[in-house]
């Protein structure tokens, strides 16, 4: 029976090898329209048609910049401090002066150091009489020490957070401006975490519960009951120098179509040197969350399996390594993505 000579399998092998030569010694064959075999280009139907022509979306990245550089102004936005309070009151009236509606979600929260905080999660919703809803967040707090910087005499000392925090806001505040320029045909919400980053440095376990305090308390006390946006993308240190994202394990498991779609457009802008094509593992960041509360969300994120952004909580995170063409990249990306949803 093993060695049984199956004729169709012959069959099959003879005739690859024969159309594989055929193909070796007709020019040009596999350029030509496979229906028509006209040339692409004078067919009626050409191979572009199969890529649906994406909408042109506006993002000014040097007014990113700036929201960047207004929100470092203020000083590091650490919770219980002057700073992170002002900071949090220029956000709600940005937020709203670009017609959104805002609500802050407060709550005390402890942080692993035994101290408690006052959380404000600040949550705007743009045209919220529309169903179908996209969601974008990103946290709003920094880290209150640079426990990653190569100089141990750094480790307790505040940073900038000029990525780590500023960016994906920043990204959110230009987006919010275009958006009441020129209405997308779905309601976007967006969320700006609070408590993210005030994780332990001697770690807590595998489980990470002492970071992204904000979106925990928001995922077990949900101020609407059934939200249920068609999709989320958490924005995460989006703005830094040479930055890359890579399709991170937990938002591959939980939003496989909305990674397929990000990096998708974001190849098809030709973005392709910031969003690679590249599996890493599972981050616990806000989109953990987020997926948790049952919204398939996906984490846009400075971060490969050879490690996060270089200056992540390092004295470096400041205005000096923030590159406006990765805001614009993400910023377009993302917009696009938003624009695309009927
Ligand atoms: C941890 O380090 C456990 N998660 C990364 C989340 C994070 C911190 N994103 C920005 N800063
Ligand atoms: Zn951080």
């Amino acid at each position: 029976m093993k060695n049984r000579l199956n004729p169709f399998k012959y069959a099959y092998v003879a005739c690859f090898i024969a159309s594989s030569l055929f193909a070796c010694i007709r020019p040009n064959s596999n350029t030509k329209d496979a229906n028509t075999g006209a040339n692409p280009a004078e067919s009626e139907h050409s191979y572009t048609d199969a890529v649906p022509a994406l909408p042109a979306v506006e993002f000014n990245a040097d007014s990113a910049y700036a929201f960047v550089k207004a929100q470092v102004d203020f000083g590091p936005r650490i919770p219980s401090t002057a700073a992170h309070a002002a900071c949090a009151n220029y956000l709600q009236q940005k937020l709203k002066s670009y017609g959104a509606s805002v609500f802050v979600q407060t709550a005390p929260i402890k942080t692993y150091d035994g101290k408690t905080h006052q959380l404000k999660n600040i949550i705007a919703a743009i045209a919220p009489e529309k169903a179908k809803r996209i969601l974008i967040s990103a946290h709003w707090d920094t880290r209150p020490f640079s426990d990653q910087d190569p100089d141990h005499n750094n480790h307790e000392k505040t940073f900038d957070g000029a990525n780590d925090g500023g960016s994906g806001v920043a990204v959110i505040l230009e987006m919010a401006r275009q958006i009441q320029l020129k209405q997308p045909e779905v309601g976007v919400d967006f969320i700006l975490w609070d408590i993210e980053d005030y994780g332990n440095p001697n770690g807590d376990g595998n489980g990470k519960t002492s970071y992204c305090l904000g979106s925990q308390y928001w995922a077990k006390n949900m101020p609407v009951k059934g939200y249920k946006p068609l999709y989320a993308i958490n924005l995460d240190m989006v703005g830094g120098e040479n930055a890359q994202f890579t399709m991170e394990e937990y938002s591959r498991q939980f939003a496989p179509q909305v990674v397929d779609k990000v990096w998708g457009i974001a190849e098809q802008l030709g973005y392709n040197r910031f969003f690679l094509p590249v599996n890493s593992s599972a981050i616990m960041d806000d989109h953990y969350w987020m997926n948790k509360a049952g919204i398939p969300t996906i984490d846009i994120i400075h971060f490969s399996d050879a490690g996060f952004y270089s200056n992540w909580h390092t004295q470096f995170d400041n205005l000096a390594h923030i590159d406006k063409n990765a805001l614009n990249a993400v910023g377009r990306v993302v917009m696009t993505a938003i624009y695309n949803e009927k």
